[in-house]
């Protein structure tokens, strides 16, 4: 079964489904197996040194199985380097840009002139507009269902109010982790779905097995936000370092909590510290029970989306 809009002749690809460009988490091995089966991969350059995201660029390119096969690069912008970070991806034309963390209008023109798409994620209907007026060629809505760094809208209201206003591509994000939620997405106006806690336990992904572990055995209330006091608050699956942060929360330290919270996404995700480390997740976690391949995964959601697409249509009478 197929499943095709407007989004995948926007960006060349088969499938409407983006993988999430997680800091620590999405390397060259997913980001390839996810473009090689007919998504996009999005490499997450997070706070990655500059260098280390050049490398990465070339390790997918040389994974891909079609040299000419989409895959982006997701720009965090409060990287300390993004300049840097901006310069890279225009140098060595990588075919799509994510952005998140902020608003990237400052440099879409520059993405526009390499003929790079760029695709910012938002969390609010304002910055749809303003960002489909700068130039965007599609916008993520995420909603705060997802992992990481998260707004205040659900998915479920920020994605159709955000398809009223704008005629470029909605992407919707944040607790999409199977066919239904795909399909649900369709019928608030999405054109694709981004999924990152889904695409977490791919076999391919390189995190900590321990934290696979963490999320396949997750119920549903086991996330938890921190770091409302900093102005930048974060879905985590609970642990004790979230515990110790939601305590500085209460007390208004939001200093001391960027301080203690510094690092410890790598300790997660690349050591294994499930305890001590940054388990950033999505609400979704609940509803992933198995590590499969990129492939499978992709081809399961739709197949499950198109199901459940012909049972709506069912019950038209
Ligand atoms: O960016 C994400 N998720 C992330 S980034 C990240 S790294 C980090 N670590 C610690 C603290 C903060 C970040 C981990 N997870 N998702 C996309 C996203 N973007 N969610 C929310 C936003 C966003 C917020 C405000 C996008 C734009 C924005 O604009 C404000 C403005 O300038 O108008």
């Amino acid at each position: 079964m197929k499943l095709k809009t407007e989004l995948c002749d926007l960006l060349g690809i088969e499938h409407p489904i983006i993988q999430g460009g997680m800091a620590w988490v999405s390397t060259a091995e997913l980001v390839s197996a996810v473009s090689n089966a007919g998504g996009l991969g999005i490499i997450g350059a997070g706070q990655m040194p500059p260098e280390n995201l050049e490398l990465e660029i070339y390790r997918t390119r040389d994974l891909l199985k079609d040299k000419s096969s989409p895959f982006g690069v997701n720009v965090m912008l409060m990287h300390p380097k993004v300049d840097e970070i901006v310069e890279i991806i225009l140098r060595l034309k990588v075919p799509v840009v994510t952005t998140g963390a902020g608003s990237p209008g400052k440099y879409i023109k520059d993405f526009k002139k390499k003929k790079i798409k760029v695709i910012p994620v938002i969390p609010s209907v304002a910055l749809a507009k303003r960002m489909e007026s700068a130039g965007a060629d599609a916008v993520i809505a995420e909603g705060m269902e997802a992992g990481g760094h998260i707004g205040e809208l659900t998915t479920f209201t920020l994605v159709p109010q955000a398809a009223d206003v704008v005629k470029i591509p909605v992407i919707a994000a944040g607790g999409i982790a199977d066919g239904r939620g795909i399909a649900a997405a369709f019928a608030l106006g999405a054109k694709g779905v981004q999924m990152g806690t889904r695409f977490m336990c791919a076999k391919e992904c390189t995190i900590h097995p321990k934290v696979k572990e963490k999320i396949i055995k997750s119920k549903d209330r086991d996330t938890t936000v921190t770091g409302y006091s900093t102005g930048h608050p974060v879905r985590v699956l609970q642990n004790r370092l979230s515990k110790e942060l939601e305590k500085l929360d209460q007390q208004g330290m939001g200093e001391e909590l960027e301080r203690r919270g510094a690092g410890t996404l790598r300790m997660a995700m690349r050591e294994g510290d499930v305890e001590w480390g940054s388990l950033m997740a999505g609400q979704c976690s609940a509803m992933v029970n198995k590590i499969e391949p990129a492939k499978d995964i992709i081809d399961g959601v739709i197949k499950e989306a198109c199901e459940m697409m012909n049972l709506i249509r069912s019950y038209i009478g």
